[in-house]
């Protein structure tokens, strides 16, 4: 009988006043290089947030205070596995190689914002909710067909869990016993709807019951528990065991766009909480408790991640404009005549 998470407590590895750190397996390499790529994915976060207000992206979905789910996935697949983003996960392209300029200009809404996801194993950003899910499904299912052993791992919210799309792509993956991973970001909020408006659950993994896979609750702001969760799911996909669902759990500590005012539904004190808590801070700690990193190495990281981001909005601004014509060139076969007036009229603003 599948136990249901509810019933299990949440993983933990990095202690805190209360308990004490738990075990790792990782080299002291492979957690510094986790750190690394906190830090990268926390600065691009913040960098990106003051581009905004500097008119140089466009509306940003904030992922401060998620990095630990993010690079804790990434950092516990293979190189050849496919990662399937939403938009809170704009950057984890940027683990796998890809360039800042390039998720930048995605933010700009400029063509040379999109990759071949063949490159770097990390399927385009999906905007409507949930929609990656299905896409991740028929990859991993299309792998277990080819014997191929790569897994896939896709990203979404506690909010995604209410949509057809979830339920579809986690029941035909279950049933097609495919390898993928459902790493869910439970931030407890879906813009302005709070989780216990969002389902009657007693816990989003439970829902993994349902379809007939394992679910397993994790801290998501503990980077090495992630990691672990993930590490397991992905290595039980690879063996032929079909998917997991993995609920990281954290609280959303920032706007949920740069065009959303939170103070509206919020409670400031339990965002404060979450802000105090944040997983870099928790990952920094566990590291200087392991006498792996000081002041001086966290500054030198910091810094070089800074110049990626200052390289990488000085790219994204050098791209000449993208030309009007590609917004109608494929959208259909046999284009009407107001195609050509309304490519006229885009030329004549670029133009003014
Ligand atoms: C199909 C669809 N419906 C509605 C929206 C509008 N929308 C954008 S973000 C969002 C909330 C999603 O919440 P959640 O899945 O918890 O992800 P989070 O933003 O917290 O990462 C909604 C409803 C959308 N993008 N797509
Ligand atoms: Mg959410």
């Amino acid at each position: 009988m599948t136990e249901l998470a509810a019933e299990s407590p949440l993983l933990r590895v990095i202690g805190d006043d209360a308990t004490p750190d738990g075990a790792t397996d990782l080299t002291d390499a492979a957690l510094l290089a986790l750190h690394r790529s906190l830090l990268l994915l926390r600065t691009y976060d913040e960098r990106s947030v003051v581009y905004h207000r500097q008119g140089r992206i466009g509306t940003y979905a904030i992922s401060w205070g998620h990095e630990a789910i993010q690079a804790g996935a990434v950092h516990a697949l293979e190189e050849r596995d496919w990662i399937f983003p939403s938009y809170r996960e704009s950057a984890v392209g940027l683990l796998r190689g890809i360039p800042p300029a390039t998720v930048l200009s995605w933010w700009r809404g400029h063509p040379s914002g999109w990759w071949n996801p063949a490159q770097y194993g990390v399927a385009s950003i999906c905007v409507p909710i949930a929609t990656q899910v299905p896409h991740a499904a028929g990859f991993a299912w299309g792998c277990r067909l080819r014997e191929d052993d790569r897994v896939a791992l896709v990203f979404f919210g506690d909010g995604a869990t209410s949509e057809g799309a979830f339920h579809e792509g986690a029941n035909l993956a279950a049933v097609k016993k495919a390898p993928l991973v459902l790493l869910c970001n439970n931030n407890q909020w879906a813009i302005s709807t709070p989780l216990a408006e969002q389902s009657a659950a007693a816990t989003l993994a439970d829902k993994a019951a349902g379809y007939g896979m394992p679910g397993v609750r994790v801290d998501g702001t503990d980077a090495l528990a992630v990691h672990d969760a993930v590490r397991e799911a992905a290595a039980q996909a690879r063996a032929g065991e079909g998917p997991t669902f993995v609920e990281a759990v954290t609280y959303r500590a920032a706007p949920h766009a740069t065009a959303d005012d939170p103070s509206a539904y919020v409670d400031p004190d339990r965002v404060e909480e979450a802000r105090r808590d944040e997983c870099l801070g928790r990952l920094e700690g566990y590291l200087q408790r392991r006498g792996l990193l000081n002041e001086k190495l966290a500054q030198s990281v910091r810094a070089e991640a800074l110049d990626l981001m200052r390289q990488g909005i000085a790219a994204a601004e050098a791209e000449p404009p993208a030309d009007p014509a590609l917004l109608f060139e494929h959208a259909l076969g046999d284009p009407p005549a107001s195609f050509a007036h309304d490519l006229a009229e885009l030329r004549r603003i670029q133009g003014g």
